[in-house]
């Protein structure tokens, strides 16, 4: 096992902390001195740069929201005078206006310095060959993953995503031995292979490196059972930096977070009181090591917990737990919470059942969806087989799901293949008005 960085990514955490301060005083008062934005909402909280004095009074500090990026959209958060960008990424926005990521050529350095750093941890090796179909262009999944790959030196396919066939022709031919691609694309690939008479198992691919959506533990086992690789989670997003914000090390225990380029707190999402480790909540990141768009107490929505305990592979940063949802993707059925990766979770221990779902919701009320219904594709053979044995099957899912998450849900079962498939995030939650009947 290769640590890329040994000299950050071991740190002993009272030297990490002391950098880590240093590094947020600078950023702190870089935005306060640089835009408008910043500057107007620490004054509004009464905060000036000299008031950070130590690591807990990043607390001291305003969030900044989706919708500020939204308000600011395009260059309103950004810290450098528009020569001095080398690159501008975005996020995909299907809902209004996309977030815009400026980098300086720093920026970009520092960000593939760290999809490298996450490609060591993940066990890439400079002999390996790294198939990328996460998508190219604006999405920070493509350039991002290649960027990090060229520098750590390994060989790096830039097939994008989709063309599934290509893709596999790619694979079969160049001899892959990593893929990186959202959990759901490495499924699509999975049945067209199956088509195409491929045996992933004996076939040269040995590691995913999967991101860009939430997936449970139960999917990560059923696609590593499937194309008979390790699969690692990697997280990002487009408002920090993009993929590279934190990795999985084999050891499956938790994604490191870069500590020396983001802070990060875990919040109560409804009062915003931030919550000790082990808690699960809200995560809030701060960046300390950016030129263009450094971002000061960033609202992602997505919820998950901290480990603080030094993990077996030697690195001293904190974990992040696997993400479960994010708390605008959160369902409440007769006052019960659950994420769509929950539900994912339950459908996959049931014999028979695909990992290809979809959850239909009513939202009229953003507080009550009291129905809930579920469509989830079964195996080969099984919609063939007698009713008796489909309705046994309809029943066990109900009542593993009433059990293991206290919901009522209405399942659907469909044959194979019926449900829509994306290339690139999955889109698990379907609103019953934009389904056709209802439009
Ligand atoms: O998805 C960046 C990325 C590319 C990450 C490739 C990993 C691999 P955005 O399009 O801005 O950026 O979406 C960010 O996706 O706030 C999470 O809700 C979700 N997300 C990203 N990684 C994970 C993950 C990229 N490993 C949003 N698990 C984030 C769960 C994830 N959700």
């Amino acid at each position: 096992m290769v640590i890329r960085n040994p000299e950050y990514e071991t740190l002993p955490r009272p030297q990490l902390e002391e950098l880590q301060l240093k590094r947020l005083q600078e950023t702190v008062s870089y935005v306060y001195n640089r835009n408008p934005f910043y500057h107007q909402s620490m004054d509004k909280l009464g905060i000036k740069p000299a008031d950070i004095k130590t690591l807990k009074d990043l607390a001291l500090l305003p969030f900044t929201s989706k919708e500020d990026f939204r308000q600011n959209y395009p260059f309103g958060l950004c810290c450098v005078p528009k020569t001095e960008i080398s690159r501008i990424q975005s996020s995909s926005g299907t809902t209004g206006k996309p977030v815009i990521a400026p980098y300086t050529a720093k920026d970009v350095d520092t960000w593939a310095e760290l999809v490298a750093r996450s490609l060591s941890c993940a066990g890439v090796v400079p002999e390996d060959i790294l198939q990328n179909a996460y998508g190219y262009g604006l999405f920070t999944g493509g350039l991002g993953i290649h960027y990090g790959a060229e520098k750590m030196g390994v060989a790096v396919v830039p097939a994008s995503t989709g063309n599934t066939k290509r893709q596999l022709m790619l694979l079969q031919d160049l001899g892959t031995t990593v893929i990186t691609c959202t959990p759901s694309y490495s499924l699509i690939m999975y049945e067209a292979g199956k088509e195409m008479g491929l045996d992933f198992h004996n076939s040269s691919l040995k590691l995913g490196i999967m991101g860009a959506e939430p997936w449970s533990e139960n999917m990560r086992r059923e696609i590593e059972a499937k194309l008979g690789i390790t699969a690692l989670n990697i997280y990002g997003l487009t408002e920090i930096t993009g993929p590279g914000v934190a990795m999985e090390c084999p050891q499956k225990c938790g994604l490191h977070i870069w500590e020396d380029n983001f802070m990060v707190e875990i919040i109560n999402p409804e009062t915003g009181e931030v919550l000790p480790y082990g808690q699960k909540g809200e995560l809030v990141i701060t960046t300390i090591n950016k030129q263009a768009q450094p971002v000061l107490r960033f609202r992602t929505k997505d919820i998950t917990s901290l480990m603080p305990e030094k993990c077996g592979c030697g690195r001293t940063m904190v974990r992040m737990s696997q993400i479960t949802g994010r708390s605008d993707d959160m369902i409440r059925v007769r006052g019960v919470s659950v994420f769509p990766s929950q539900i994912e979770s339950v459908l996959l221990t049931v014999e028979g059942i695909e990992p290809h779902y979809q959850i239909i919701v009513d939202r009229h009320n953003a507080f009550a969806s009291d129905e809930l219904e579920i469509w989830v594709e079964v195996s080969e053979g099984i919609f063939s087989d007698e009713m008796s044995r489909l309705n046994a099957l309809q029943k066990k899912l109900q009542s593993e799901l009433d059990s293991v998450l206290g919901i009522r849900a209405k399942i659907k079962l469909v044959e194979p293949r019926t449900l829509a498939r994306t290339e690139g995030k999955a889109k698990r939650i379907i609103d019953r008005s934009e389904l056709p009947e209802n439009r």
